[in-house]
Order: structure tokens, then C-alpha cells, then sequence
């Protein structure tokens, strides 16, 4: 028997409606496995929706945390303020919020299937594939266990920016999840910077976009990753970039991963950057 296609789908935010049409538009629907790059809510319209509808498509779809469904989590146990851009007050004020935090806090960090990682963000320079998954493996036995809020107070900050193998505690956790969920521009050495969220050739003297970093030691696995919009549809031999702006008025893609067939949907602006 033939194994069931396997699409990717990039960054939704909130963009339910459009998640509909493209899981109309995937040959093999329904039946076919789906993984998703993180940022299902937030800055679009329908967070709630959009969690629901991940929700109901069970074991066929799995999906690894983003920046914005770690931000609800905070925002939901008092960590972090709302930001006056979100659009979680839906989940929030939602009846069974307490369900839709504890399922949301059980996503991965990072899924490999078939030769492909699948992260939201990136993957530091200094970390095969192996230890990927093992570090996410260790922020995910977080997340989920009886200390998650702790950890939540001590998740935000921009340092240790440059990781070793010897970072202990909260500390080792923030530069993991930093990693994965918010990483665009590295120096050479692996040092993370977050100042700049433009496309790949605004990167300022020294820093580069983590792919790029020359050694890297995930370069024999094909990464997939979003959250990444001012870079776009990327396709190179072993990396997937997928976000291409959903909620901004671009594109929510679908990559089906036997043969890089693209599916995608156009978008009307839900948002403007700024
Ligand atoms: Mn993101």
C-alpha cells in the first residue's frame, strides 16, 4: 500500500479560513499527514478557530510551538502583558481554555520525518540532528511537566545568546527555545542576534542567516522551517523555508514532501506590518 502524502504547512496565525481552502486544494485529503512550522494564532482573525480546526484534524496533524503559541501561554498565566497586536482574547475567554493551553503546551519543538527537521525558527549551527531533537526533547519534558509556569517566568530574555554544551537550568532552556523558535540571524560563530527581522540580504556587518553559517552541523538533514516571512518561499537542497506571510496578504503554503510539490492560497491582508 502507498504511504499517505505528507505536506508541511507553514505559519497560520490565525488564518483559519485560508487553512480551510488549502487543506481543500492537498491531493490526498483527508488522509493526508500533515506538519505544521509553528504561529498557528495570533496577529490574524480567527485564533480560536484556527486552534480548533488543528485540533480536530487528531493524530493527522502534528505541529511543532512557535514564538506566538509560547506568547499565549505566558500571556494566558499572567507572564507576559497582551501585546495591543494580538489576537488571542478569542482563546482566552474561550469556555475550555484550560484544554486548548494544556494541548498547545504538548506540541513539539522540532519533528523529524523522512530525511526532513521541521522547526518553527531555526537550528543553532553547533547542533546535528541528534542533539536537536534531544535538546527539544528537553524543553518539550518542560513544558510539560508540573513546572512549565516556572519555566515560563524565566523563558523570555535574549541571553545566553551563543550556546555550549554546558549551559545548566533556565538558562540552557532560554537559549534552546530561543533557538528554535526565534532565530533568524546568527555571527559566524553561532551567537544568536534578534535585532533584525528583515529579509536575508538586510543582514548587518557579521551576522548571517543561521542557515548560512558555514559548518553548520544540520546541513545533512533538510530543515523546514517558518517563521521567516520577509524571507519567503526558500527551496534549496536541504532547507524549506515556508512562510510566506499568510496573515500580511501573502501566501499560506503547503509543501508535499516526496517531491516539493508547492499548494498554496492567497491571502487577503490581515495585517500590516508595523
Ligand atoms: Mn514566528
Amino acid at each position: 500500500m502507498q504511504n499517505p502524502p505528507h505536506y508541511v504547512i507553514g505559519d497560520l496565525q490565525g488564518c483559519d479560513g485560508q487553512l480551510r481552502e488549502l487543506l481543500r486544494k492537498l491531493p490526498g485529503m483527508p488522509g493526508a499527514r500533515l506538519t505544521l512550522a509553528g504561529d498557528l494564532i495570533n496577529r490574524g482573525p480567527q485564533s480560536l478557530q484556527t486552534l480548533r480546526s488543528v485540533m480536530a484534524l487528531g493524530d493527522q496533524a502534528r505541529a511543532v510551538l512557535g514564538n506566538h503559541d509560547l506568547h499565549l501561554l505566558a500571556v494566558a498565566c499572567g507572564i507576559r502583558p497582551a501585546h495591543r497586536d494580538d489576537t488571542l482574547d478569542d482563546i482566552l475567554n474561550a469556555p475550555d481554555r484550560e484544554e486548548l493551553i494544556h494541548w498547545l503546551r504538548h506540541r513539539p519543538l522540532a519533528i523529524h520525518e523522512q530525511g526532513h527537521l521541521v522547526v518553527h525558527a531555526g537550528v543553532l549551527p553547533q547542533w546535528d540532528l541528534q542533539q536537536a531533537l534531544a535538546l527539544a526533547a528537553e524543553v518539550e519534558s518542560m513544558l510539560q511537566s508540573d513546572r512549565w509556569i516556572d519555566f515560563l517566568h524565566h523563558m523570555y530574555g535574549n541571553q545566553p545568546a551563543r550556546w555550549r554544551n554546558d549551559l545548566e537550568g533556565y538558562e540552557r532552556l532560554r537559549c534552546v527555545i530561543n533557538a528554535f523558535t526565534r532565530l533568524r540571524f546568527c555571527q559566524a560563530d553561532g551567537t544568536m542576534d534578534f535585532s533584525v527581522k528583515e529579509g536575508a540580504d538586510a543582514a548587518p556587518e557579521g551576522l548571517m542567516p543561521w542557515f548560512e553559517v558555514p559548518g553548520r552541523r544540520s546541513a545533512d538533514v533538510t530543515v523546514v522551517f517558518g517563521h521567516w516571512s520577509t524571507l519567503g518561499l526558500m527551496m534549496r537542497e536541504n532547507l524549506i523555508a515556508l512562510d510566506t506571510g499568510c496573515v500580511w496578504g501573502g501566501k499560506l503554503s503547503a509543501v508535499r514532501l516526496s517531491d516539493r510539490a508547492l499548494f498554496q492560497v492567497q491571502c487577503p491582508q490581515a495585517r500590516r506590518p508595523g
